[in-house]
Order: C-alpha cells, then structure tokens, then sequence
C-alpha cells in the first residue's frame, strides 16, 4: 500500500500539522463569551467545548470564538488566540479553528472521516489519553498533541479511569514527541508537581471557570508557567 498526499495507507493521514511550542494554560470553556473574555486577559490556547446545544446554537459559538481569535491576533498586543473545538470538527473546519480536540471514542466509529477532513483542512488535532493502550492508539494517528487524564481526581467530568498521577504524566513525557497536555483536577497548587513531570500544558475547566476573581486566577497561572521557563 502506498502513501498519497491526501493522506497515507487506507487513508490515514500520515501526521498532522506541528502545533507552536510556547504552551501555557489551556483552559477549556463552553461558551465563546468565556473565549472572548480568557482572550482578553492574554489566555493563547483555549478549547470550546459545547455541551448540549443545538447544531444552530453550536455553530454560531464555534462562529463567534473563532472570529474573536482572529480579532485577537489582530488587536494590540498581537499575541493571537488559538481555538481548539472539542468534537464538533465540521464546525471547526468550516469556521476555521486552530485544531480539533478528539476523544478515543471519535477514532472508532467514522473516525477515519474526521481524521481525513481536519488533515486536509490543515487543523490541529490533539487527542485524549487515559491508558498506554490509548496511547498506543493516538500515537498511531500521528497527532498534534496528546493529552493525558484525569492526572488527578475531578468532578467536572464523568471519567472511566482513576486519577492517573503525576508519575504518568512522567512516563507520556518519555512515550510523547509532541506537547502533552495534562488534564483532570489540577489546581494551581498542584501544578507545579505536573511541569516538572514533563507536562508541557495544564488544561483546566474548574480552575478557571470557577475561580472567584478569573483575571488573578489567570496572573497566578501565568506566573507558575512562567516559573517554569526560567532555569533556576
Ligand atoms: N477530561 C479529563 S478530566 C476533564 C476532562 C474534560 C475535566 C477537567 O476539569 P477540571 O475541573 O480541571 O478537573
Ligand atoms: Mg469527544
């Protein structure tokens, strides 16, 4: 079987475009009104992730967060937000996202569509994780990123798997040759243990969705990162 530009044996991508490598917090939000205000405190990659809404409704926020990511990047200060759509990849493709995030379950059934239509629209792609078994599968796909959780133990989300810890976001970091992503009741506090098991990002939903004050969440979030970059 031969590889062909639209994509390699079966036609399956042969990889998918290389993500920047300046990671910092990647929040992940439902609505575009939240992308609009984390991109005005300097947040650079979020994920929309809707939950429940109509196609109608689902399209005009994946419309709004990504027309408000191309402002971003055009506004003073120029750093330019980079949307991530969870699932909804025909809407991500048609409004022009920065990458798709996809779960296990999107690579089984009429995966192989999804795959074929982000590559050839030139989106990102970044792909869940819990176990080597899923990551075995992901790294077949070749991706952007891979994300690994619940690093620890969460309430925003109904997972099928114990909190993983931070002794695995060490072990993806030796298995992973692309950013990985950590995921999954991780708070300020504890982020620190995650960067220095290899995370390259830390993605959120409660501790910024539900932090009191969201631009000092942001700043405290930024300065862990930050802290991070600086040798000691
Ligand atoms: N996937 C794995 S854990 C999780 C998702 C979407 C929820 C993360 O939310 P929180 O509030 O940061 O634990
Ligand atoms: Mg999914």
């Amino acid at each position: 079987v031969t590889a062909t530009a639209e994509g390699g044996a079966g036609g399956r991508p042969e990889a998918f475009p290389k993500c920047h490598d300046d990671w910092g917090l990647y929040p992940v939000v439902e609505t575009a009104e939240w992308v609009e205000k984390l991109l005005s405190l300097g947040v650079r990659d979020i994920q929309l992730r809707v939950k429940g809404a109509s196609p109608e409704a689902l399209d005009a926020e994946v419309a709004r967060a990504a027309q408000a990511c191309r402002d971003s990047a055009a506004g003073a200060g120029g750093g330019g937000g980079r949307l991530w759509v969870n699932d909804f990849w025909r809407a991500a493709v048609r409004h022009g996202a920065y990458g798709v995030h996809l779960g296990q379950e999107d690579l089984e059934a009429g995966g192989g569509e999804a795959l074929s239509a982000i590559s050839k629209a030139g989106l990102r792609l970044g792909l869940s994780t819990h176990s080597y078994l899923e990551l075995a599968r992901a790294t077949a796909v070749r991706p952007s990123y891979i994300s690994l959780g619940p690093v620890f133990e969460t309430t925003s989300k109904k997972v099928a798997f114990s909190p993983r810890g931070a002794v695995l976001v060490g072990a993806w970091r030796a298995l992973v040759d692309v950013p990985l992503i950590a995921i999954g009741g991780i708070s300020l506090e504890r982020a620190p243990e995650v960067l220095e098991a290899g995370a390259d990002s830390i993605a959120v939903i409660s501790a910024i969705t539900k932090a009191d004050d969201v631009e000092e969440a942001v700043r405290q979030w930024d300065t862990a990162f930050e802290a991070r970059r600086r040798p000691l």
